[in-house]
Order: structure tokens, then C-alpha cells, then sequence
């Protein structure tokens, strides 16, 4: 914990506070350094957003939970941030979706990896994979830390989720023949360009939607959910966005100007 008392009238109490759990989780050794710097690039595109789930993310959101409930083999792949941020949704989440959790960490030490799995566990995690020896498969097409895999988990899966990811991982996973899932603020970065279904949206609000929707889509038969997922296009979707983002910026640029004119 940081000594740190965030104000609850403050007008952003409710972004410093994730914050501080960032900085709490970075002293315990569970959240990378860069992880601090990932999460403000995250910010800066929750602002354009309007910092709140916006009409496409729901319905990625909604493909997600499809693609889950239909695959095979589904994981949840887990790095310093979403553990930290997450925790709780994720364990409830691989409940729902009968999915697997496994820590996959791009600055990766054992002892990252340790914390990563204590937070899973401390959230009611039964089964962490991917930690130390375990990782023992590789994915040929990559080269960082994150080629290793467990080969229970994200070798075999047909379906794996990777919130705040950095690039290559979702390709390669593509690559594979995965669906991918991606929950990224940013709708440029090369992992929600690739992903097969990518949510533009804090994973703080994404995460427990993402709970509640699978576990209602839960009741509905496969070709329901198949037909959810078919019509879910993944680049209109980043599209939609990009034009929100557009139109916020448009409309508060209107608004200053005409504030402006108002003052003279
Ligand atoms: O724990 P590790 O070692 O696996 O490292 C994790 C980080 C996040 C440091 C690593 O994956 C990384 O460097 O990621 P990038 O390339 O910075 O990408 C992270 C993406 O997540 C960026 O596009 C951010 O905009 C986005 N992002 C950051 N915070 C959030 C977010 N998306 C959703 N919710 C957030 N809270």
C-alpha cells in the first residue's frame, strides 16, 4: 500500500485510484515498471473515449463472450496489469467460461510470476498455469519472453484472451489459427489490428461486463452464439471507435471555440 489518501470528492479520485493500485502492485513485484508507462498510454485514450463503455465495445464484448462460450479450449492469458486491475473478474470470467487462466508475462522473472499467480489465487484462483517450469512449450514464431507457454493452456487453446497486450503475441497467435480476444484502450495498436475480436475499453469496466455477459449468453445455444460472433466485424468495429473519438474531440473543439466567442 502507498501512505498516499486520494480524496473521494476529488473529480478523478476514481482514475487515481487505479493508479495507486498500480504503484501498490509494482512495489509488491507484480506489475512491470513499463506497466506503469502501458497504463498511462491507456489513460490518454480513455479520455478521447469519453472514459466510458461505449456502444462498439459492448458489442465486442458481446462477440467476446461468444467466441469464449463456443471455444474448445479457451484461456485466459494473464500479465502484471490485468492481475493487478482484474483479478477478481478474471477468475470469475474463466468460471463462466469454463476457461483456463495462465500468467504470461512479456518482462518475465519467476518471481513476476509468482506475484501474478498469488493475486490469481488470492482472488480464488484453483489453477494458475504458465508459471516457472510449467511454461514449458514455445511458440516458434516469437521471440520474447511471451513464446513461452503452458502446454495445457496456450499451446493447445483455440481461443485466448490477452488483455493489454503489445503486438506480436496477437499475431503470431493469428498465425496459429486462434481467435484471438484483445481488450485494449487503443484502437491503433497492432494488437487490437489483429485480434479477432478487440474490446476499446478499460479493462477495469470492460472485465466485469465481460463477466455478466457470458455468464447471461451462457443460456443460449452454440449456433446462437455462433451467429453473434459471425456477425461481429472486428476492423468496423476499431472503425467505430476511431469515429467516436472524432466526434468527441469535434464536439468539445465546437465548444471551446464557442466558449470563446461567448467571452469576447
Ligand atoms: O506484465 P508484463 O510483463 O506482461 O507487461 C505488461 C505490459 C502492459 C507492460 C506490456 O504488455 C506492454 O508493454 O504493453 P504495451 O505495448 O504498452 O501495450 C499495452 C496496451 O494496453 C496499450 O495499447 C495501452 O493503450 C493499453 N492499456 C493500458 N492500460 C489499459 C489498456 N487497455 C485497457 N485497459 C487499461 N487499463
Amino acid at each position: 500500500m502507498t501512505d498516499i489518501k486520494i480524496p473521494s470528492d476529488h473529480p478523478r479520485a476514481k482514475s487515481l485510484q487505479i493508479r495507486e493500485k498500480l504503484i501498490e502492485h509494482y512495489l509488491d513485484g507484480t506489475v512491470a515498471a513499463a506497466g506503469l508507462i502501458a497504463h498511462g498510454r491507456g489513460e490518454a485514450f480513455d479520455y478521447l473515449l469519453g472514459e466510458k463503455t461505449t456502444k462498439p465495445a459492448l458489442q465486442a464484448i458481446e462477440a467476446a463472450a461468444a467466441a469464449l462460450l463456443t471455444a474448445e479450449n479457451p484461456v485466459i492469458s494473464v500479465n502484471g496489469n490485468t492481475a493487478a486491475l482484474a483479478a477478481q473478474d478474471i477468475v470469475e470470467l474463466a468460471e463462466a467460461a469454463n476457461a483456463k487462466i495462465e500468467v504470461n508475462l512479456f518482462y518475465r522473472t519467476l518471481e513476476r510470476e509468482t506475484a501474478v499467480k498469488k493475486l490469481l489465487e488470492k482472488a480464488g484462483a484453483h489453477e494458475v498455469l504458465g508459471v516457472g517450469e510449467s511454461a514449458s512449450a514455445r511458440i516458434r514464431e516469437l521471440n520474447s519472453e511471451r513464446r513461452r507457454v503452458d502446454p495445457r493452456g496456450i499451446l493447445r487453446a483455440d481461443v485466448v484472451m490477452v488483455p493489454l497486450e503489445d503486438g506480436d503475441r496477437t499475431e503470431a497467435l493469428v498465425k496459429m489459427h486462434k481467435k484471438v480476444i484483445a481488450i485494449d484502450l487503443n484502437p491503433l495498436s497492432r494488437t487490437s489490428q489483429k485480434a479477432t475480436v478487440t474490446i476499446v475499453d478499460n479493462i477495469v469496466r470492460a472485465a466485469p461486463k465481460l463477466v455478466k455477459t457470458t455468464q447471461k449468453l451462457k443460456k443460449h445455444g452454440p449456433r446462437e452464439l455462433e451467429k453473434i460472433l459471425r456477425r461481429f466485424d472486428n476492423k468496423k468495429n476499431l472503425a467505430e471507435s476511431l469515429i467516436l473519438i472524432r466526434k468527441n474531440l469535434s464536439t468539445t473543439a465546437e465548444k471551446m471555440a464557442y466558449a470563446k466567442g461567448e467571452d469576447q
